[in-house]
């Protein structure tokens, strides 16, 4: 961090990024170095930026208290990604896995877990709907997804932010007849991209996320439904457009069917 070279710059971020536009013109502070330092420079600017209120004008989902937490909390989809690499990884309790930041940003960035939990953090208290038609109060901590975009610096025209997840799944029947394998991505706009309720969570009900779950990291977006939620996120990827990305609709069940926007 000492050898970064700090540079005083203006974060542009132009039209087409609605909710984020009290990041227009925004002096910052960041550094050029590829990585971590990168969010420190952000945090302080963040925080002087939530504290003034300035993310209010979107509605936030409801948050329960701890009482309501669900004794149980069905895990759905990918259980466990079950490949060698991810073995690998839970072997090691996830002390090389890295999230990616990358596409239209100055900073691409690449996070371990420890240097994500050393970030400021967001605990909430939410209620999870699948489609499949089942609920669950679950409690979640992780960092807030808009600082991490601040720190990695969006470029002009950026809109959405994809995450690559590490399982592929099988190809289950959905709305009429055998689907294709693939691989488990999402995407959501900037709006909620920097919605203060969107985090990367790598805690559930205080405990490290478990492998069900999505270790070591998952997204939760809380006005959107389960399967926007992606769970072992290693990559997010910040675009203009994900038409060209797998099946072209934004998600591996949007690819199959659902709605890009699933809001609750
Ligand atoms: N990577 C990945 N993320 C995923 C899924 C999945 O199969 N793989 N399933 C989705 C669906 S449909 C739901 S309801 C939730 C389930 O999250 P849970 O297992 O923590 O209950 O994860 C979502 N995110
Ligand atoms: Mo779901």
């Amino acid at each position: 961090m000492a050898s970064a070279k700090v540079i005083t710059r203006r974060v542009a971020i132009l039209g087409g990024v609605a909710g984020a536009g009290w990041l227009v013109g925004h002096a910052d502070t960041l550094t050029l170095s590829p990585d971590f330092s990168n969010v420190f420079h952000a945090v302080e600017d963040w925080t002087k930026t939530t504290q003034r209120g300035l993310l209010v004008g979107d509605r936030l989902a409801k948050e329960y208290s701890t009482s309501d937490i669900s004794p149980v909390f069905k895990a759905n989809g990918t259980l466990d990604p079950g490949t060698n690499e991810y073995n690998a990884h839970v072997a090691q309790n996830f002390a090389s896995w890295r999230l990616k930041i990358d596409g239209m940003v100055a900073n691409p960035m690449s996070l371990s877990i420890p240097e994500l939990r050393r970030l400021p953090r967001r605990t909430q208290i939410t209620r999870h709907d699948c489609v499949e038609g089942w609920s669950a109060i679950g409690m979640w901590t992780g960092v807030p997804l808009g600082l991490l975009l601040k720190a990695a610096a969006l470029k002009p025209g950026a809109r959405y932010a994809v995450f690559h997840c590490t399982d592929n799944l099988t190809g289950e029947p959905a709305k009429g007849g055998e689907q294709s394998p693939g691989q488990y991505y999402e995407s959501i706009d900037l709006r909620d991209g920097f919605h203060p309720q969107t985090i990367i969570a790598y805690a559930m009900n205080g405990k490290p996320l478990d492998v069900a779950h999505g270790a070591p990291l998952r997204l939760r977006v809380e006005r959107q439904l389960g399967y926007k939620q992606a769970k072992y996120v290693q990559r997010i990827e910040i675009t203009d457009s994900f038409s060209q990305i797998a099946g072209g609709r934004g998600g591996y069940w949007e690819d199959r069917g659902y709605e890009w926007y699933a809001g609750i």
